[in-house]
């Protein structure tokens, strides 16, 4: 739950000015986030505007004292549609932003049913949303926009994108021809479809025709004719022929061995390899000690780990820990913090209130020899700190943290309740069927006082981090990785015990972690 405190800052209009101070300066809990109230005073007086206000904030919705971009919903009394566009004109309001205009009437039938009523025909000023960021002729200055489209954000930390996809269709040909592009090294047209991919998944409808992406960011003329193609053909020539394609197809297959990056992949395709098996043996070919492991456990890595698996990992990485540092913070991070039911790897971040440094640092190397000694560890890449207090945050949107960390894959053993999937009938001559799978692991240790920081970095999702950094340096001026934030006009660093205290120094609206799947 957010709290606001009701504020006003309008110096010049000391009339309103006063009439605000009547507005109880009490905390409300706002209840309906989805909405922002702007009501109008002309012909309705200052007076009850203060009341209905007030009363709609005791209510749980957010209202604001001025007009501003996050307004959703304009509330006005004894006005015209056309009345409250001509005030709106008036005042010179250029706006990004779309909004609904509302008879009072709506406002009390709200304030009745102590929620959000349906903005139905008779309450709504004007048919559809209006902005007035875009001029139209047709319209005076204003514009009229279709009902469902709001103004949303370049930047993913601006966006609120959950797991629901309405848009999977394109945003599926977008993922295969990004990759494609990755695979070329043409890290341009990778961003270009990355990125409107995320656009499209943060939409709370399908899109069914182009004139629905009016209005919507980084959907330019290359992903306009996929989409085009895809609206009327049900699928895109462009996309069959990459899915057709014997590079693409090789790259997939060998890039999904852990170890093996882009690099070996383009190695192996020159050398002929098209398989996986020819590559497994042929006993010429040196792999590294991680491509080894990768293809050692390939069949269980390949597939996805559940969130059942993930919850298992996570009571196992808990009791390793605390044996050796009992007051330690344990946070399952990335894609399962974010409420996904699979990912590819399970991540964790590790920090400890009371730890001293070197405590800190031992940990991984204890928390692995245990895992050792227990059988469980099947491979383990451990990376020292290279983390230093001052350091200034990196300027590279995709660059690793230097907090100490390990790449592991464990074993972890099914759980009672499935032993039936392995477990053997006495007296069988079957041979013992395989009762664990191979789990890859990533383990972080950060020091406490950039917990938030780390735990920002690690939850992800790829995009929404490039863009939370994207957004620091070139809309307030700041460097953000996942140490530390700096501010580069006053030369500090903001220190922070939480993620809502990273997102205000951002000035940024807090996005909950299942909001951040761009
Ligand atoms: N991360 C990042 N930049 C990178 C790599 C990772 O910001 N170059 C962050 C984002 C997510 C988090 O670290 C964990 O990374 P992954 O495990 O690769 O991503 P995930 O979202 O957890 O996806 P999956 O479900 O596939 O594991
Ligand atoms: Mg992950």
């Amino acid at each position: 739950m957010h709290r606001i405190r009701t504020t006003n800052s309008d110096p010049e209009k000391k009339r309103q000015k006063k009439m605000n101070a009547f507005i109880s300066p009490t905390t409300y809990e706002i209840k309906f986030h989805e909405l922002v109230l702007f009501i109008l005073e002309k012909k309705m007086g200052a007076t009850r505007r203060t009341f209905l206000m007030d009363l709609a904030r005791k209510k749980g919705f957010r209202v604001e004292n001025e007009l501003s971009n996050s307004v959703t919903h304009i509330v006005a009394e004894n006005n015209s549609g056309s009345d409250v566009l001509a005030w709106l004109k008036a005042h010179k309001m250029e706006m990004t932003t779309q909004f609904e205009l509302l008879d009072v009437s709506w406002l009390i039938e709200c304030m009745k049913a102590g929620k959000p009523v349906d903005t139905k025909g008779k309450y709504l000023l004007m048919k559809n949303r209006v902005s007035l960021a875009n001029p139209d002729p047709t319209a005076g200055t204003l514009k009229i926009l279709p009902p469902a489209v709001k103004a949303i954000s370049q930047y993913a930390c601006q966006r609120r994108t959950t797991l629901s996809n309405h848009n999977q269709r394109f945003t599926d040909a977008f993922e295969i021809l990004a990759k494609n592009y990755e695979f070329r090294e043409n890290d341009g047209r990778c961003l270009t479809f990355l990125r409107a991919t995320s656009v499209l998944k943060c939409l709370p409808f399908a899109i069914v025709s182009m004139k629905d992406t009016e209005g919507l960011p980084w959907i330019g003329d290359d992903v306009k004719s996929v989409m085009e193609e895809i609206i009327e053909d049900g699928e895109s020539l462009e996309v069959q022929a990459v899915l057709n394609d014997e590079r693409y197809q090789s790259f997939k297959l060998f890039t999904s061995v852990f170890g093996v990056g882009l690099k070996t992949a383009d190695k192996w395709y020159r050398m002929g390899f098209r398989t996986l098996s020819k590559i497994r043996s042929d006993k010429s070919l040196k792999l590294t000690k991680m491509q080894k492991a990768g293809f050692q456990y390939y069949e269980d890595l390949v597939g996805c780990v559940s969130k059942a698996e993930a919850d298992a990992v996570n009571l196992l990485v808990k009791e390793a820990v605390w044996t050796f540092l009992p007051d330690a913070l344990i946070t399952i991070t990335g894609g399962f913090r974010r409420g996904k039911e699979f990912g590819h790897d399970v991540d964790f971040l590790i920090t400890s209130p009371g730890a001293e440094k070197e405590q800190e640092d031992k940990l991984l190397q204890k928390v692995t020899n245990l895992w050792e000694k227990q059988g469980l560890l099947l491979y383990c890449d451990l990376i020292e700190s290279t983390f230093e207090d001052l350091k200034l945050p990196s300027r590279k949107v995709d660059a690793l943290d230097h907090f100490q960390k390990c790449f592991l894959i464990l074993k972890l053993y099914h759980q009672r309740g499935d032993r039936s999937k392995w477990e053997v009938p006495a007296g069988s001559n079957e041979p013992e069927v395989k009762n664990w799978k191979a789990i890859r692991v990533d383990l972080v240790v950060c020091p406490y006082d950039r917990h938030a920081y780390a735990l920002l970095g690690w939850s992800g999702s790829r995009q929404f981090e490039r863009d939370l950094r994207r957004y620091a340096t070139h809309e307030k001026k700041m460097m953000l990785d996942n140490h530390a934030l700096y501010d580069k006009t006053k030369r500090i660093f903001l220190g922070a015990k939480t993620e809502e205290e990273i997102f205000a120094h951002l000035g940024l609206e807090y996005i909950e972690p299942w909001e951040r799947n761009a």
